[in-house]
């Protein structure tokens, strides 16, 4: 009881990093159920992707319950619990590509393209991060997760899912466009925790330790997994007016 009390009131005061794992869970949980409800408003065409934008913000939201609260008790990262999530969410928004532009021919062999590259992106991350991370080596998992990272932006931004939207045109090639940016700056975000984060850093180099890696990668989920759903949102807005005028 008293722990829990003096928990509460370090969050309120204090613990800022806490605090974002607070305000995370709150902003996640408000999204989903904004996207669940949402469905029944929407297209039947589109109604997959809406329900995929609700999955990943409320996957997010049990994660992020469960994470400030490991947080609190430990005053570590709760970087297991991170991961599970990430390699349940991200895979989810390569669905959401897939979907987007299978109305223009995506096969389901991009779909395992974009999947493939992201598991492996985020289990060498998590080798780096939960076994290398106190270690200066840690820098050549990212290297390797990086290069996970890199494959997903080439074919988002020129390779098949960037052909595709464009043949689709209209409202879906506007939200690749979109997406293609939070891929590239958005999630770019989360090297920057795990630079902040691990001992290796970038190429074995000592920077930015005075940062909190949790707070980096709460920044980011926030960013990445309500904006990317939100882009969707709008996608479908657009359509429905442009089918209605
Ligand atoms: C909702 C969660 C998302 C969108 C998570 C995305 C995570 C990444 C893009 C992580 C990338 C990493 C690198 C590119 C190198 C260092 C290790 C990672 C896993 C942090």
């Amino acid at each position: 009881m008293l722990h829990q009390l003096l928990a509460i009131t370090s969050i309120a005061k204090t613990n800022y990093v806490a605090f974002t794992f607070f305000v995370g869970c709150m902003a996640m949980l408000a999204a989903s159920v904004f996207f669940f409800f949402e469905v029944s408003n929407t297209d039947k065409k589109w109604r997959t992707s809406i329900l995929i934008s609700g999955l990943i913000t409320f996957i997010a939201a049990v994660h992020y319950y469960y994470m400030r609260d490991y947080f609190l008790a430990t005053n570590e990262s709760p970087t297991f619990f991170r991961y599970v999530d990430w390699i349940l969410t991200v895979p989810l928004m390569c669905v959401e590509f897939y979907l987007i532009t299978k109305k223009s021919g995506a096969q389901i062999g991009l779909l395992w393209k974009l999947v493939i590259a992201s598991v492996f992106m985020l289990v060498t991350g998590y080798i780096g991060e939960a076994i290398y991370g106190q270690e200066t080596q840690s820098w050549v998992w990212g290297f390797i997760s990086s290069i996970g990272y890199f494959y997903i932006v080439y074919l988002i931004w020129f390779g098949e899912v960037a052909q595709l939207a464009k043949a689709a045109g209209g409202a879906v090639a506007k939200a690749n466009k979109t997406l293609a940016w939070f891929v590239l700056v958005g999630w770019a975000i989360y090297p920057i925790g795990y630079i902040a984060g691990t001992q290796g850093g970038l190429f074995g180099a000592n920077l930015l330790h005075g940062l909190s890696l949790d707070l980096v990668y709460n920044i980011g989920d926030a960013v990445n997994k309500i904006g990317f759903g939100l882009v969707i949102y709008t996608l479908v807005q657009n359509e429905k007016s442009a089918v209605a005028a």
